[in-house]
């Protein structure tokens, strides 16, 4: 559902994983959905979908239709993805889950129905299927970076740098729920709680919205471009945050339900600080994640997707940070692809996330992120949005 970036991203996945991993089951793209007719059909054509509907309720009405990948806007989620999960489809969903909390929760209350009835669910936060994050989270399961004291997360773009790109549906409150907030930011939360194995439990925030208007219409080039320039041009509202930076404290071990909220108070978990914008200008895609432990410390940059940086302190201070180069066949995902060194790009995550998803149905099993763990990271950007509002007053989760 959705042909776009992330539905092309989304096409390829599909594709390409039964080519280079043996899956148990095999997926064929049977119908791609989108509401222009003729845009949609080009899009089919193009990524090798089977036939097109422009009404996602056909596709649900389908008895040879499995599997609904949805890669639409955030508004449409919930809607979509409870109808399916009820039809007795598995259902992918790109993140963020859902605009809201109460929408997250009904999503996952739909999927744990569901689960209950052998229909799975997931969420599509990407980069945990990247090699080099899913070696720090193998690293920080095996201890080998002790205690985590330190989250450091940013995720920096620059493609609304320019005050005229034009308006887009990302931009838009009703349809994205937040800006780069849930876009970008979404993703470093799911990553830190993933890797540390924790729950935020509150949060103090700034957001900021530098540009208020922007064109509509204009020239889109990748994810911004350009719009016309001129007291005349018609501009819409910018509704959502630019940026958004906030401090962070991890409560329990994920899903425990334990140790909530502290204020200043400290339960030994780590301390996070969190920064997500779109205008940091000649960041390109900078999704970035340090972690400093009582043994060692990693960190990570898109930027520079191949590598894993690795301080360990018994190596002695003299060792110094070194350059793992994730493209080892021992590597997470890396040993179904190309020969020692060759590195992987971005659309290999989304390859990943097929794997692990067709596998998890096929074994009866809850693939991972679930929609109540994409819940748990709602409730997160929801509470970055009420500190935010409230001159970055403590918020728990
Ligand atoms: C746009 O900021 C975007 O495409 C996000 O929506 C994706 O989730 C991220 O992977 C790349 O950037």
């Amino acid at each position: 559902m959705g042909y776009s970036f992330m539905g092309a991203a989304h096409s390829q996945a599909w594709r390409t994983a039964p080519r280079f991993f043996d899956l148990p089951l095999a997926p064929q793209l049977t119908a791609l959905v989108g509401r222009n007719d003729s845009a949609a059909r080009a899009a089919a054509a193009k990524l090798g979908w089977d036939s097109v509907h422009t009404d996602w309720r056909e596709l649900i009405e389908r008895d040879d239709i499995d599997v609904v990948d949805i890669c639409s806007p955030g508004n449409t989620h919930a809607e979509i993805a409870i109808a399916a999960l009820e039809a007795g489809k598995h259902v992918l969903c790109e993140k963020p889950l859902a605009n809201t909390v109460a929408e997250a929760e009904r999503m996952a209350e739909a999927a744990s129905l569901a689960a209950a009835r052998g229909v799975y669910s997931m969420c599509g936060f990407t980069y945990r299927r990247t090699p080099a994050l899913a070696l720090a989270k193998r690293m920080v399961d095996d201890g080998r970076l002790g205690t985590i004291r330190h989250v450091r997360a940013q995720y920096l773009q620059d493609w609304l740098s320019d005050e005229n790109a034009p308006m887009t549906w990302r931009l838009d409150k009703s349809k994205s729920g937040s800006g780069s907030l849930g876009d970008i930011g979404a993703h470093s939360i799911d990553a830190a709680q993933w890797i540390t194995g924790r729950t935020i439990s509150g949060v103090s925030a700034m957001l900021e919205t530098f540009v208020k208007e922007r064109p509509i219409g204009g020239e889109m080039v990748g994810l911004g471009g350009h719009g016309a320039v001129g007291d005349d041009v018609p501009r819409g509202k910018v509704t959502v945050d630019d940026a958004a930076i906030f401090s962070a404290r991890f409560g329990g071990p994920a899903h425990d339900g334990g140790p909530h909220d502290n204020g200043a108070a400290s339960d030994g978990g780590p301390i996070g600080v969190f920064e997500a914008t779109r205008f940091a200008l000649g960041r390109k895609n900078a999704m970035r994640v340090e972690l400093n432990g009582t043994l060692g410390s990693v960190a990570f940059d898109f930027e520079d997707m191949n590598v894993l940086q690795y301080y360990g302190a018994a190596d002695g201070p003299d060792a110094g940070f070194r350059r793992i180069m994730v493209t080892e066949p021992s590597h997470p995902y890396v040993g179904n692809w190309w020969p020692t060194g060759h590195g992987l790009g971005y659309e290999h995550g989304f390859t990943h996330q097929v794997v692990d998803f067709v596998t998890a149905i096929a074994e009866g099993r809850q693939p991972e992120p679930s929609f109540a763990d994409a819940l748990q990271v709602q409730k997160v950007l929801e509470a970055v949005e009420a500190s935010a509002a409230a001159d970055s007053r403590w918020q728990s989760v």
